[in-house]
């Protein structure tokens, strides 16, 4: 982690899996962060067509609580172990959230508010750290999650010292080297932690849609404008 800035190779057990995708399938979720857009996963064709828009995203919010293998993933003792090595001892629990990101001719600003296409880095904290687990089994057409190895420390000043959010795939490429992205592809249940002071960015799935969890940990208290709208944690 302090190297690369990412370690990959967690798998959370079947059951636990498998029982937050179906409660995902469920459980209605809202497009592209809005609360007004509320749809089941499995009716997305359905829900675009009813909006009149495409839906890039599909947030569970604070609903994800009600999964318990939500709540026992986030509440997992090795998470907040690794977290408190990373961090120190003031390491505390920030978000959790589940979402699907789906394959949809999306509009660069939707692609941009759900973090897909372009790598940016986190700002919500100090110093963070945040796991991801893969739901379903993603391959390259699913839209996986990309890392941009060891950019948590070795920043160019271009980069530091901005406030565009996104910075284009082949503009930080070319400075990181291309050696340097990991693809997070992976069956499902498997996850990666990462710093994500990282460059880092999600893909827009080209076949199948993309569920995933985030459990983040920093350093200060939550505050409200760190979060999409995920559960905030006291
Ligand atoms: O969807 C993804 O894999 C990326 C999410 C992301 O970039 C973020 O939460 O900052």
């Amino acid at each position: 982690m302090k190297q690369d800035g990412i370690f990959t190779g967690l798998q959370i057990p079947p059951d636990i899996h498998d029982e937050i995708r179906s409660f995902a399938e469920e459980t209605p979720c809202f497009g592209n962060f809005n609360r007004k857009l509320e749809f089941r996963a499995k009716d997305h064709a359905e829900a675009e067509q009813r909006f009149g828009r495409p839906l890039l995203s599909g947030h569970h919010f604070e609903r994800c609580l009600e999964s318990p293998g939500v709540r026992t993933i986030q509440n997992d003792p090795l998470l907040i172990d690794i977290a408190r090595h990373y961090l120190g001892a003031q390491a505390r629990l920030i978000t959790t959230r589940i979402w699907w990101s789906f394959p949809t001719k999306a509009s660069e600003s939707d692609r941009s508010l759900a973090s897909l296409d372009k790598f940016h880095f986190d700002l919500d904290d100090w110093r963070m750290i945040k796991f991801f687990f893969n739901l379903v089994d993603v391959d390259e057409g699913t839209g996986p999650h990309v890392f941009v190895k060891g950019s948590h420390n070795r920043r160019k000043a271009k980069h530091q010292y901005t406030l565009l959010v996104g910075h284009p795939a082949d503009e930080v490429l070319d400075y990181y080297g291309k050696e340097s992205a990991v693809t997070l592809t992976g069956k499902a249940g498997s996850g990666f932690v990462e710093d994500p002071f990282g460059f880092h960015m999600g893909t827009v799935p080209e076949t199948r849609p993309r569920l995933m969890m985030e459990v983040g940990f920093g350093v200060s208290k939550p505050s409200r404008r760190r979060f999409h709208g995920e559960p905030i944690l006291r």
